[in-house]
């Protein structure tokens, strides 16, 4: 294929080179996936206003984002098993992200560790954390990332228990994982991805092997995962976090004005008005679609991101222009690792940021910051 040219091209690229499991889990929601399939259908309805015969030279992305400067407002979102998709994953993704000027965000869930990835990076990155049972656990974890500098935690509030993903559950990622001749084929089948998985020793929870309480292998992982996600999180946990951590506090998983108002209540600097891709509620509206009502609600006590549903430059856009400080991408830029390793995660930036630039000079915009929702022409 020649040089793929949009965030579809690179998905099918990483189709070729990533087992269909790995490949199925990043790319997989709950259920019927229609909320997954919301997410990115609902930005298509969304109209853009042309504009002409306005000075379009030096024009500029950059922003911020928590008050930290971004070259563009677009963070990699906090995506589990990310070292999955190519051999040391995080490690890739988040100089990829260095060198773009734009946040990376480690998922707890990661195969390599908060250290792997402060061993190869000079730009304090974000940390993702799931609330488990296990408080210590928490604990080391928030000092982990204090330890590696992070700039941001960035707790999810949308995985008191897991979502079931058919298709998961079909390749045997289940806990415990069941593994067939079919699912060892489907590896040996994809050459490229095997060689690299070879050459680093990089291949289970980094965050959590070794770490947590009676959890050395695989299968005690996958026990102790079944059982750790915290039922009972609620916003007295976040009062706890906040102050153990005594960071920037981001809290991701919000979709309703009410839940954006007891949120904004904590303190946090920002939230994710965020469905996690599709990947728990199904049946939940897009992201996107809810993105003004909770703007509305507390956009003026609170930074207020998106993630869910970017595909292109167009969809981050139209999500500022809707009132959003930022976005974060998730599958874009694992569908460019999984193509190409790091060179597919600077691809999918590069191409998220020509199509923005092109589209807000079209919009008759020059700079990020002025894009609000007069290039908004309507909805269909
Ligand atoms: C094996 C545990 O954010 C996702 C991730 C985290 C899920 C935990 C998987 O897949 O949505």
């Amino acid at each position: 294929m020649a040089t793929p040219l949009t965030i579809a091209d690179l998905k099918k690229l990483a189709q070729r080179r990533v087992p269909k499991m790995f490949f199925d889990y990043a790319d997989s929601g709950a259920w019927t996936e229609s909320t997954y399939a919301a997410n990115e259908s609902d930005f298509s309805g969304i109209k853009l206003r042309q504009r002409v015969m306005v000075d379009m030279t030096n024009r500029t992305l950059e922003t911020t984002m928590i008050g930290q400067n971004v070259s563009m407002p677009v963070a990699l979102a906090p995506t589990g098993l990310t070292g999955m998709q190519h051999a040391d994953g995080e490690m890739l993704a988040a100089r990829a992200a260095e060198e773009f000027g734009v946040p990376f965000t480690l998922s707890t869930m990661s195969i390599c560790s908060i250290e792997d990835v402060a061993s190869v990076t000079t730009r304090p990155f974000w940390f993702q954390l799931y609330v488990m049972r296990d408080k210590d656990f928490v604990l080391g974890l928030i000092n982990r990332a204090k330890a590696a500098k992070c700039s941001a935690l960035v707790l999810t509030a949308d995985l008191q228990i897991l979502g079931q993903r058919h298709k998961d559950l079909r390749n045997g990622l289940s806990a415990p994982p069941r593994f067939t001749p079919k699912h060892i084929w489907q590896m040996a089948s994809r050459p490229f991805w095997c060689l690299d998985m070879l050459k680093t020793k990089r291949r289970t929870f980094g965050n959590i092997i070794g770490h947590a309480k009676n959890v050395t292998n695989i299968t005690s992982l996958a026990a102790w995962t079944h059982e750790q996600f915290d039922p009972r999180l609620s916003w007295a946990d976040v009062a706890w976090i906040k102050e153990q951590w005594g960071g920037p506090l981001i809290i991701k998983g919000v979709l309703d004005p009410e839940d954006a108002k007891a949120a904004a209540d904590t303190g946090a600097d920002a939230i994710v008005v965020s469905n996690h891709g599709g990947r728990q509620l199904d049946g939940a509206p897009s992201s996107i679609s809810m993105l003004p009502a909770i703007v509305d609600a507390v956009g003026d006590r609170i930074e207020v991101h998106l993630d869910g549903g970017i595909r292109s430059g167009q969809d981050v856009l139209k999500a500022v222009a809707l009132g959003a400080k930022g976005t974060y991408i998730g599958r874009p830029f694992l569908y460019g690792l999984g193509a190409m390793g790091k060179e597919g995660v600077t691809l999918a930036l590069g191409i998220i940021r020509k199509e923005m630039d092109i589209t807000m000079a079209l919009c008759g915009k020059r700079d990020i910051k002025h894009v609000n929702s007069s290039i908004i022409a309507g909805r269909q």
